[in-house]
């Protein structure tokens, strides 16, 4: 065969691989790894089960790790999925700092980073392509503006505070919001402030401690998550006072415990933090692989639910 001819036949036989891989990079199946806070409340597990679900209905293939609630889990979780070479890493840092030299060995491995739910406190914010989730500090102040406008007892409020996850970004921030708030009326005292770590069991015992310490002097609890404050019931109770009455109690997140738990008058309000995050997820993977530009920052849209629209908003919770 001559030279001209056999040139001509690898050129399209080049062309074709080269479509045929190219069509297959079109269908290739987009695979995700996901590095999980881990379980440790109803709002985990709600935004856990909108991550595998979307995912399936997206047909993206999802690697997903659960690193109970320590940093360094999910740093080798993000190391596994650079090794196995995943098209794109999401996850929701369980602590702000730490994570530049992670995120620096994913930007070299070529592998888009998507924070959820948390965020994380980087010089270099092209460490990864866009955060979606909360404003907690909005949270906060929700929280704040619910009690300076529903509290009537007059004469001083002595707060205790349960705190989330130590350096976690709803923690923080969640607390800033709702000090922000409250400075305005300083009759609203913050008395007491320890994290409860996000868990029903911790946000028991601590409360317990408030109690051994101020006992009836304590006028209002503000729980950073509904878990910690349905443990702060159970407390309550145990020590033979009234929750909801005898202690106003003010908590985040939304979920179906809470809702429960208002119904029967035992928590006075919740400010929603929207766990469902799994379709948006999906649609922000599928862009970043298609070469599309994201924003740097997507917010979740959230309300504030008191005891008052409990009953009639609770067959709508989807979580
Ligand atoms: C908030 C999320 C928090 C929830 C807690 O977006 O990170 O972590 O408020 C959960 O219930 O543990």
């Amino acid at each position: 065969m001559n030279i001209n001819r056999r040139c001509a036949l690898a050129l399209a036989g080049a062309l074709v691989l080269g479509g045929a891989t190219g069509a297959l990079a079109a269908d290739k199946k987009i695979t995700l790894g996901f590095a999980q806070v881990g379980a440790e409340s109803e709002w985990r597990t709600a935004n856990t089960q909108s991550i595998k679900t979307s995912a399936a209905k997206a047909g993206i293939t999802l690697k997903f790790s659960d690193a109970q609630q320590k940093q360094e889990n999910q740093i080798k979780a993000i190391r596994s999925f650079i090794a196995q070479k995943v098209d794109v890493i999401a996850f929701s840092p369980v602590v702000e700092s730490g994570w530049e030299t992670v995120l620096k060995e994913a930007k070299a491995a070529k592998i888009p980073v998507i924070l959820t739910d948390r965020a994380v406190s980087v010089k270099d914010d092209s460490l990864y392509v866009t955060f979606m989730g909360s404003d907690f500090v909005e949270e906060g102040r929700r929280a704040g503006h619910w009690l300076l406008d529903n509290y009537k007892a007059q004469g001083n409020v002595n707060i205790v505070e349960l705190q989330g996850t130590v350096g976690s970004a709803p923690a923080i921030d969640r607390k800033k919001g709702f000090e922000e708030v409250i400075k305005a009326q300083p009759r609203f005292k913050v008395i007491r402030s320890q994290t409860g770590d996000f868990t029903r069991a911790k946000g028991k015992e601590v409360m317990e401690a408030f109690l051994k310490a101020e006992g009836k002097k304590i006028n209002v609890l503000y729980a950073h998550n509904d878990d910690m404050a349905i443990g702060a019931i159970q407390a309550i109770e145990e020590a033979g006072m009234k929750p909801g009455k005898d202690i106003t109690i003010i908590s985040v997140d939304g979920v179906k415990g809470a809702f429960e738990a208002m119904i029967a008058g035992k928590l006075n309000v919740t400010v929603e933090c929207n766990p469902l995050l799994g379709p948006q997820l999906m649609d922000a993977v599928r862009d970043v692989v298609a070469g599309k530009s994201l924003p740097k920052r997507i917010v979740t849209k959230e309300s504030v639910y008191p005891q008052s629209v409990a009953a009639k908003e609770f067959p709508n919770r989807k979580y």
